[in-house]
Parts: C-alpha cells; sequence; structure tokens
C-alpha cells in the first residue's frame, strides 16, 4: 500500500503517526507528493488531489483521514483507532478532534498570506473558536487517553502545528492539557514525523 502524504501537512501526519503505532511500517509505503499541483503524481490516484491518500493493493484509493484511520485499525487489528456508532459519546467527541484539526489548519493557511491578503476577520474567528475548543479539551481531558486513537492523535498534530506556526499554545488555565501534548509529542511516532522548518 502506499501513503500519499506530504512532509507538513497535519493531516498527512495524523495517518503517518497512525502507521508506526500501529506497527504497519512494512506494510504502507510513505510517498511524499507535491499538492496543488498539476502534475503531482497523486492525480493519478486521487482526483481530489489531497492528503493523505491510501492506494490500496487493490488499486482503490482512500482520500479521507478518517476512512484511512479505519482501514489501519482495521489491517493491525485494532478495533479502537476509529470510534464506532455504538458509543456515540466517542463518536461525537472524534469529529469535534477532526474539526479542531480542520480549523487549525484554516488558520494556519490564513496566517500564511502574504500580509495584503492576510483577514484578520478570519484569524480572530479561528483563534476564538481554537480558545474554546483547548478549554473544552482541558476540561474533557480523559478523552484522550487512547494513544493511538484517531481523537488523540487528531489533537496532538493540530497542537503541535498551532504552536510552531501560530505561536499558540495551551495557556495557565489549560494546564492538564499542556502536560498531555508535552507527554504525546516525545511519543517514537511524532518525533519521527515532525514537520519540516519551512
Ligand atoms: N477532509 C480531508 C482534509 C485533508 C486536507 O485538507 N489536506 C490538505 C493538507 S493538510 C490538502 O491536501 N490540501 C491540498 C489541497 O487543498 O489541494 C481529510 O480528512 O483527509
Amino acid at each position: 500500500m502506499k501513503l500519499f502524504c506530504t512532509p507538513n501537512s497535519p493531516f498527512s501526519r495524523v495517518a503517518r503517526v497512525l502507521v508506526i503505532e500501529l506497527g504497519l511500517e512494512t506494510a504502507v509505503a510513505i510517498t511524499t507528493v507535491t499538492v496543488r499541483d498539476e502534475n503531482s503524481e497523486l492525480l493519478a490516484f486521487s482526483a481530489s488531489g489531497k492528503v493523505p491518500a491510501l492506494c490500496l493493493e487493490n488499486s482503490h484509493t482512500l482520500s479521507d483521514t478518517r476512512m484511512i484511520a479505519q482501514y489501519l485499525g482495521h489491517i493491525a487489528s485494532r478495533n479502537n483507532v476509529t470510534a464506532s456508532l455504538d458509543n456515540i459519546e466517542d463518536y461525537a467527541f472524534e469529529g469535534f478532534c477532526l474539526s479542531v484539526l480542520e480549523s487549525i489548519c484554516v488558520w494556519v493557511r490564513e496566517a500564511r498570506r502574504a500580509p495584503a491578503h492576510i483577514s484578520e476577520q478570519v484569524i480572530k474567528l479561528e483563534r476564538a473558536r481554537a480558545v474554546r475548543s483547548l478549554e473544552y479539551l482541558d476540561e474533557h481531558l480523559h478523552k484522550l487517553q487512547n494513544t493511538y486513537a484517531l481523537a488523540s492523535i487528531a489533537i496532538a498534530c493540530a497542537l503541535d502545528i498551532a504552536g510552531r506556526r501560530l505561536d499558540f499554545t495551551a495557556n495557565n488555565k489549560q494546564q492538564k492539557l499542556a502536560k498531555w501534548l508535552f507527554k504525546f509529542n516525545h511519543r517514537a511516532s511524532m518525533l519521527a514525523t515532525q514537520p519540516l522548518n519551512t
């Protein structure tokens, strides 16, 4: 199987972390591609052109992080990588964690624009959303205890990129979450998938 990624995409990083956490390094070949590029190798496998994308042996391609996580959990015979509809509380929480990651990506993308094109309104909105989300996560930290759950990995990747690119981290009011992130960031899977310093 081929997992198409970019070195700096937080969504790609979630999939790469999972490959390591689940011990699937020999089964999954990490393939670096470009995005937003009409010559990208990825376009032959996925018309969406987004990463991560997992090309299976039967040549079907999964191009959604949750589906990829579910599939990787399935082949690793782990049934608690993604939440099941049978546990609606976990299912809702996982959706929330993925939306935190998506919102941080929107903020990072906005902040990277040329200064004249940055929307202060978008930045303000995303910062407020991120503050609310961190407060919620700090209050519900017990939900982030499964280290190879999609929810935990999505939050670790979201908060790590927010710290690196936006200088946005958990503050004194969210000390439990800050401690959790510090510990999670030292996992071998997180250390091996750190974004490039660009
Ligand atoms: N909903 C998608 C989001 C993936 C996504 O937004 N990936 C970004 C990189 S973090 C991407 O590929 N962007 C390139 C593009 O928009 O063409 C998922 O869950 O996998």
